[in-house]
């Protein structure tokens, strides 16, 4: 049959302009809704792009960010996903504008995005993720108890394929957001500008003495300075480990270094498991506003 079929639907080929403008609402958004927390959706969606990221399992293959399962119910009511709701709420209307992009590819642009206006470095991005359903969940006990020390942390992020040096640079990202008691029952911020991505959280880390604060809730650590700082025990067991302290004394003196590593670990926490037909090359740097 020739000429225009009515039959015929052509399918819609996003191209780097079409995420561009996905972007370009996100950022628009954070700058629009500025009313919450302490002025910025970007860390909640920071730790939404990490969540659907960070159920991988390199022996399996199962998890990351791929099928976006935290849509659903079992994912979703994890403990550690507590709050994320108001990160996928918050995409919503972005999705609605934009109904070609998979929830897997939204939540881990959104994470980008936040860290490039957050000030951060540039995360090269690329589409790839596609939604599944329910069955694809992970298991409850995938993301890491902050209440742990660092044997804990190693078998997690080595489990996605991390080495201690990356995983040092990943956690500089607590720089941003702050915990929630309704949440993760932590309660604070890490620094003192929690909408700011900088290396802020190695600075405090080795600067401050760090005290167990006298409190009702779980264990975390205060600064003995202000006493309004925090860092969970998670965070401490990356000075109280020497291997982990040599990047932390790195990250701290260095911010051009820091910024490569991190941007570098994030790019791969947030490709795991994505079945791509794309090539690392085609990766998208996108554009920050102005
Ligand atoms: Fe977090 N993280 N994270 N995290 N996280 C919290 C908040 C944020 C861990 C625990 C917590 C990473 C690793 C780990 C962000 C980003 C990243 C909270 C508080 C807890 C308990 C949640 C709440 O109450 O709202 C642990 C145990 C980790 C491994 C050791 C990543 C590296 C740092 C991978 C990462 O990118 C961000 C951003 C927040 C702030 C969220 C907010 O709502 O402000």
């Amino acid at each position: 049959q020739k000429g225009d079929s009515p039959l015929v639907t052509k399918t819609f080929v996003p191209t780097k302009e079409d995420y561009q403008k996905v972007y370009d609402e996100v950022a628009r958004l954070l700058v629009e809704k500025d009313d919450y927390d302490d002025g910025s959706y970007g860390p909640v969606l920071v730790r939404l792009a990490w969540h659907s990221s960070g159920t991988y399992d390199k022996e399996t293959g199962t998890g990351g960010s791929n099928g976006a399962t935290m849509r659903f119910a079992p994912e979703a009511e994890h403990g550690a996903n507590a709050g994320l709701k108001v990160a996928r709420d918050f995409l919503e209307p972005v999705k609605a504008k934009f109904p070609w992009i998979s929830y897997g590819d939204l939540w881990t642009l959104a994470g980008a995005c936040a860290i490039q206006e957050a000030g951060g470095p540039a995360i090269p991005w690329r589409p790839g993720r596609q939604d599944q359903d329910v069955s694809a969940c992970t298991p409850d006990g995938r993301l890491p108890d902050a209440a742990k020390d660092q044997r804990h942390v190693r078998d997690i992020f080595y489990r996605m394929g991390f080495s201690d040096q990356e995983i040092v640079a990943l956690l500089g990202a607590h720089a941003l957001g702050r915990a929630h008691p309704d949440r993760s029952g932590f309660d604070g911020p890490w620094d003192f500008s929690p909408t700011v991505f900088t290396n802020e959280f190695f600075k405090l880390l080795l600067g401050e003495k760090w005290v167990h604060r006298k409190w009702s809730g779980p264990d975390q650590f205060t600064d003995n300075s202000s006493k309004s700082l925090m860092m969970l025990p998670t965070d401490m067991s990356l000075i109280k480990d020497k291997e982990f302290k040599k990047y932390v004394e790195l990250y701290a003196k260095d911010n051009d270094t820091f910024f490569k590593d991190f941007s570098d670990a994030f790019v791969k926490l947030l490709e795991l498991g994505v079945p791509f037909t794309n090539k690392p090359e085609d990766r998208f740097v996108f554009k920050t506003s102005e």
